[in-house]
Formats: structure tokens, sequence, C-alpha cells
């Protein structure tokens, strides 16, 4: 990894390129001081950035740097055996009450002390950066005691801080039930809100909240305790909502005002609703429900018809996906849910940037914005959906750095 402070400033005037929302226009992009001044047809461009130092973008589409605003990126092992397992017919419900499943990573995250962690989390952040991620949320949820979360989520921090990419945290303390409160649901919420949730937030650690609202995990009445007590320290919440069933979380998250409710195969036209009046974004989660060969559509039509935006992301977590790559997830989005290629784009920009309260510097190219943007190799947008397993960038410009290829 090369230390951030070696990567060059991106400052200048970036011309040739062509935005991926309007590719026929020879569009430029002036940037100073790390900061996006003015984007526009090349035709229109105001004097006052004409003598900027020139960056050639060679006729790249671009687009705003993507953002993967839901990841389980910190974690210990791997559990390749249990995909296995899988592979042989064992469900993933199967898995889990076997001992398995989300319980096997923590134990793998408890043994790991935080250097280990961020090892290993740093080469898989390095492969999402490789497809232009500029902003990540990255959640807890693998350690389930404050002293295992606390881990988790300071590695986290320090990933921002060295790769020099927007972090978003949160505390998915409710994502299982640890070992140790075997039976004991509601004290181990309890814990969550009274002491392990206030810590973490006063530790500056936690900047939104999540819970697994699932047969397998919690309740729609442990799920709205949680959402109470993030509420009492100011926090924003969203919600891992009819992944497996409808449990009507969908619709309690968007009372509570849920940034986002993910995955949502079974969502309900009631859930839908809430969150359209909510303003809650629903995030499509492809690699699971690729991994766990899922049949159970979304309700794509019915979100798109309701107006309710649409986010992407790759879900990365050692169980139900094991994806390390946003590119590959817009493939995903369009093949199998059915998204257009424009839907798709969104949803891995300014809709994923709303997903975690970022849209104000995330997830477009306007003036006022930090400079996050990425300059790829193709010649139309219908590409980004086409190809899978090609590389097809060429420079990310990153916190206003040139983070990734070269300048001219
Ligand atoms: N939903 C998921 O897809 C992951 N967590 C969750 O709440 C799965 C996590 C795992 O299997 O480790
Ligand atoms: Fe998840």
């Amino acid at each position: 990894m090369k230390p951030v402070s070696t990567h060059p400033s991106a400052d200048g005037l970036w011309t040739g390129l062509r935005r991926a929302s309007a590719p026929e226009e020879d569009a430029a992009i002036a940037v100073t001081q790390g900061t996006i001044r003015w984007v526009g047809a090349r035709s229109a461009l105001p004097a006052e950035f004409a003598g900027l130092a020139p960056h050639a973008g060679g006729g790249a589409l671009v687009t705003p740097g993507l953002v993967d605003c839901h990841t389980h990126l910190v974690y210990g092992g791997q559990r390749a055996n249990e995909f296995a397992m899988r592979l042989a017919g064992a469900t993933y419900e199967e898995v889990a009450k076997a001992g398995g499943g989300i319980v096997s990573s923590v134990r793998a995250t408890r043994e790991a002390d935080e250097d280990t962690l961020f090892a290993q989390a740093s080469a898989r952040l390095e492969q999402l950066l490789a497809d232009g991620v500029c902003a990540i949320e990255i959640k807890s949820g693998y350690g389930l005691s404050l002293a295992h979360e606390r881990k988790q989520l300071r590695v986290a921090r320090r990933l921002g801080e060295a790769y020099g990419v927007t972090v978003r945290t949160t505390f998915l303390g409710a994502h299982a039930l640890p070992p140790e409160y075997a039976g004991r649901s509601a004290e181990y919420i309890d814990r969550v809100c009274n002491e392990m949730l206030p810590a973490l937030a006063a530790e500056g650690l936690v900047d939104a909240v999540d819970v697994f609202c699932e047969r397998i995990a919690f309740s729609l009445a442990e799920t709205e305790q949680v959402f109470k007590a993030a509420k009492a320290l100011g926090l924003p919440v969203k919600l891992h909502a009819e992944q497996l069933s409808d449990m009507g979380g969908a619709a309690l998250a968007a009372r509570h005002g849920a940034l986002s409710c993910d995955h949502i195969e079974h969502l309900s036209a009631e859930g839908i609703e809430a969150m359209r009046r909510a303003g809650t974004v629903a995030v499509l989660l492809p690699g699971a429900y690729y991994t766990l060969r899922d049949t159970h559509l979304p309700p794509i039509d019915a979100l798109r018809a309701a107006g309710v935006p649409m986010a992407v992301s790759t879900d990365h977590n050692p169980g139900t996906s094991p994806a390390l790559s946003l590119l590959l997830m817009i493939n995903m989005a369009c093949t199998l849910f059915r998204l257009t290629v424009p839907e798709a784009l969104d949803g891995v920009t300014v809709h994923a940037a709303r997903a975690l309260g970022l849209q104000d510097t995330h997830g477009a190219i306007a003036p006022g914005m930090p400079a996050n943007f990425v300059l790829w190799n193709l010649r139309e947008p219908a590409e980004f959906a086409y190809w899978f397993g090609q590389q097809p960038l060429r420079t990310v410009v990153r916190q206003g750095r040139i983070a990734i290829g070269a300048s001219q």
C-alpha cells in the first residue's frame, strides 16, 4: 500500500471526458483544493478555469466514485467449508443451526487481534478500491461483545485513515445471539442497548445502527428496542429486512426514519409504501441472492413504480456474499434483478451515498463536492453491466487525490 500522502493532487482541469450520464458530450471537470468547482460541456467552460493545470481524460467515460453501502468487511477467518456444505445440499438456516454461520465467524473474529483483522481486511479493501470505490460502509457484528465489537469498529476507522477512503461505520451488535447468551435473547439485547451501543457511540465509533431482523436472528420487538436506543443517541438506523421472510421489518424501520432497508427479497407492498413515505433507500444485494441460490426476487417493479431509490452493494461477508467487486454487482443487478444500466449505476453512486447519509459529499460529480470520480476505459455505459471479470478502470480520483492510475 502506498501512503496516501504520496498520491498526487487531482487539482486541475480534467478534459476529454464523457459522463456516463451524458456520454455524447465532451465534458470537463475543474478541481481546486481537492474540491470539484465546475463540471459540464467543455465548450461552456468558464474562463476562470481555463488556465488550470491540464489532465487529459483521453475520451474515458467518467462516473462519480463508487459507494459500497453495505459491507461486513472486517472479520476473522473465512467459511469456504460452509459453502461446500451448502453445495452438498444444506440450507443457510441449517448451517446456522448446526453451529456454523455467523457464530463461526464470531469465534474467529474474537480470536484475532486488531492488527490481524486490519491486515486481512486491508487485502479485501484493496480489491474493492480497485473497482473505483471511494466510500464504503463497514459493519460490526462479528464481535458481539463490547470489546470485540470495538475492535472491529476501530479496524474500520483505521482502514479509512490508511487508505484515504471514506468509511461509515455501522454498529450491528444485534447480528446474531452470541453463544454465551443462548436462550437469553432479551438479556443480550438489553446489553446491546444499554451498554455496548452507548459506550461505542461515546468513543465516536458508530455512524449508524443496524439489526438483523429475521427468524434466525432478532424479532421485530427486539429490533424496535435497538432503534429506540439509537434514537436516544441521535444515531440513524438501517435494517437487514425481509431477506428470508416477511417480518414487517421494513415498515418498522421506515417509521423510525431509516436510511435504508437492505436485502428485502420478501418486502411487502406495505413495506414499500412505508419506505416511499419515509424516503428510505432500498439496498439490493445480488451477491447474497446469488450465493444463496435464492429464487425469490425482490419486488423491483413495485419499488420502481413507487419511486423508492434503489442502491446496489456487495454485502461483502464471509457467509453469504464473499464478493469483492462492486462492478460484478452491477452486472448481477442487471442480469438477476433486471435493473437497467442507468439504474444500476445510480445504485452504486447517488442512491448508495444516500443510504449512508453521504448525499452531500459522495455519489455525484457536482460543484462543492470533494473530488471523487473514476475514469473508465469504456465506450458506452451499457458496458458497465455487459463485461464481467474485466477490469476497465483507468484512473481513480479519491478525496481530491489521484489514488489509482496516471494523471494524464
Ligand atoms: N445478512 C447477511 O447476508 C449477512 N448478515 C446478515 O445479516 C450474513 C452474515 C454471515 O453469514 O456471516
Ligand atoms: Fe449484510
